[in-house]
């Protein structure tokens, strides 16, 4: 049975143009900073965001995690919203392995941290604090919503950084996404930040990958972190080549998935016992949750529908995630609108 997939945006596989430019692609060794196809890459997306270097990483975990190693030592702290995916689905790596604490606020539910909680966070120079280094926010917002964060926004927080001497960090996995549903430039929204993490195996649809963008001197600091994380890949050019492909032909294609989402959540809205989070779907998601009138629990249901050829994200008990992306078409959305309304009939 072919299925339709709406678990994540990760499971999307390359294209046809992905696979035949993987296959032609120059390589050398990265480690060397010999691999051309690696080098055009990072400097793609680094443009492509108004930063001055990238560094190729193999995946949104790793970004993160040599993003914050680079800007914090041993026993500083980091402020991030308390549904970030770095705190949430990233195995607690930057305290694990970098011994660096969470200082953790609330995410506001549009995904945002309010200004006097990160103020409220920040340490004073007392020796039994742990010193404040940075502080991150995440675009668009996963767990929020697939909601987006505004230029303004990011710009205040970035403000608000440079004022007390802090560094600034962007989990942009889907900041194309957040870019093209609010039509900026991915720029205005990355250049308040002094390093921001892309995710090309996402929407974009490469298999691998993420670029970490910043200064040179950055892009320096983090290509050693990576080292120490076992994350230099050698002939890495036959990833980076997708990742080309992925730049050109699947950023401004990302409205297509926004816009097969509201269809969607149309579709799904008036289906008795699902129930939408308000506003949904900013982005590529939809969140929604069963009514107390279903018997089913989320799991339950995940199966049931799974059975008839649909997979979804279950997020909590009764609550779901259903996400478009690349290879979702019409007739799949109609397919996930029938079969919801069989399983909950
Ligand atoms: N998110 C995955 C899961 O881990 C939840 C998903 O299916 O959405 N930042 C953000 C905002 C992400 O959503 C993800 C992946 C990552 C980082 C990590 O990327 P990878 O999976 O490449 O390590």
């Amino acid at each position: 049975m072919k299925f339709v997939d709406l678990r994540s945006d990760t499971v999307t596989e390359p294209t046809p143009e992905m696979r035949e430019a993987m296959a032609q692609a120059k390589v050398g060794d990265d480690v060397y900073g010999e691999d051309p196809t690696v080098n055009r890459l990072e400097e793609l997306v680094a443009n492509s965001i108004g930063k001055e270097a990238g560094l190729f990483v193999p995946s949104g975990t790793m970004s993160n995690l040599v993003a914050i190693l680079a800007q914090c030592g041993r026993g500083d702290e980091v402020i991030l919203g308390d549904k970030a995916h770095t705190v949430l689905f990233e195995a607690g790596g930057i305290s694990a392995l970098g011994g660096i604490h969470s200082r953790q606020i609330p995410n506001q539910p549009d995904g945002t941290l309010d200004l006097l909680d990160i103020i409220g966070a920040i340490r004073s120079d007392d020796y039994h604090y742990p010193p404040t280094r940075l502080v991150s926010l995440e675009n668009t917002h996963n767990r929020c919503g697939g909601v987006v964060l505004s230029a303004a926004y990011t710009r205040s927080v970035g403000d608000l950084a440079k004022q007390y001497e802090l560094k600034f960090h962007i989990d942009g996995a889907r900041l194309f996404n957040a870019a093209i549903a609010q039509g900026v430039q991915a720029k205005d929204l990355a250049s308040p930040a002094d390093s921001v993490s892309i995710c090309l195996s996402k929407g974009l649809c490469a298999p691998v990958g993420s670029v970490l963008c910043g200064s040179a001197d950055f892009i320096h600091q983090a290509r050693r972190i990576r080292k120490q994380l076992g994350g230099g890949m050698r002939q890495a050019g036959v990833l980076a080549a997708a990742g080309i492909v992925a730049m050109e032909t699947m950023v401004d294609r990302l409205a297509e998935d926004h816009q097969r989402a509201r269809l969607l959540a149309d579709g799904l809205k008036h289906i008795p016992g699902l129930i939408l989070d308000p506003g949904t779907p900013h982005t590529n998601m939809i969140f929604c949750g069963l009514t107390d009138q279903i018997r089913l629990d989320g799991k339950e249901t995940a199966e049931r529908l799974s059975e008839l050829g649909v997979k979804i994200g279950v997020v909590a008990e009764r609550r779901f995630r259903l996400v478009l992306h690349y290879w979702i078409d019409d007739a799949d959305v109609e397919k996930t609108v029938d079969a919801f309304r069989n399983v909950l009939a």
